[in-house]
């Protein structure tokens, strides 16, 4: 059994949030996203739901990636991925929330800011479920997408080959904040045994 996973694939993370985390092109990965999704046979989504009040969150953009003391916050970020607010959406393009087959909901309490969509903390102790309910649906081959390459989808990509699954990273349906930071991602990944492929259509060839 085959899934697709949406990491993250929020308005936060694109240009139309630019006093969020906008990440170039961020917008531009939903058709890529719903091409591997058509690959496999579930479909899941993660979405980072912040509190404006996390003690993570700083005021202004340069007041960023200061380390933390926090065991499961180890970075400031300003304020981003709100419920209620638009970053909060998918991007334009996806299905509505209520069409995956399993959602995840991480980074909700003030003092934890998870990158990976398979634990609510850093060390990747606290299950959010996903990879348990993929084992249940009998899911050997997960694809992952979405935002960022750099953070999330690769710390998602990693949980999920390190808990047994094949996982493909999808790199056409990914955009990341920093072109050095996708290299080194890479890099992490296909030494983690993960499959880098360019595009859904090398996927489907596949
Ligand atoms: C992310 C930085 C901060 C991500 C989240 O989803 O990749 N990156 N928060």
């Amino acid at each position: 059994m085959i899934a697709a996973f949406d990491v993250d694939a929020q308005r936060t993370f694109t240009p139309l949030c630019p006093n969020e985390l906008p990440v170039v092109g961020g917008d531009e990965i939903a058709a890529e996203l719903n091409a591997q999704a058509k690959l496999a046979q579930l479909r899941v989504a993660s979405k980072d739901a912040h509190c404006a009040a996390a003690k993570w969150v700083v005021a202004s953009h340069e007041q960023m990636l200061q380390p933390l003391d926090y065991p499961d916050a180890d970075l400031t970020w300003v304020r981003h991925a709100e419920p209620g607010t638009e970053g909060f959406e998918l991007i334009p393009g996806l299905p509505a929330p209520a069409e995956y087959d399993f959602l995840v909901y991480k980074g909700v309490e003030t003092a934890m800011h998870p990158y990976g969509a398979c634990y609510h903390d850093l060390a990747g102790r606290i299950s959010t479920g996903v990879i348990e309910w993929l084992k249940c649906q009998a899911v050997d081959t997960v694809i992952v997408g979405g935002l960022a390459l750099d953070f999330c989808v690769k710390t998602t990509a990693l949980q999920l080959a390190a808990a047994g699954f094949k996982v493909y990273l999808n790199l056409a349906a990914c955009r990341a904040i920093s072109a050095q930071g996708a290299d080194a991602a890479c890099e992490e990944m296909r030494q983690a045994g993960i499959i880098l492929v360019k595009d859904s259509q090398v996927l489907a060839a596949t």
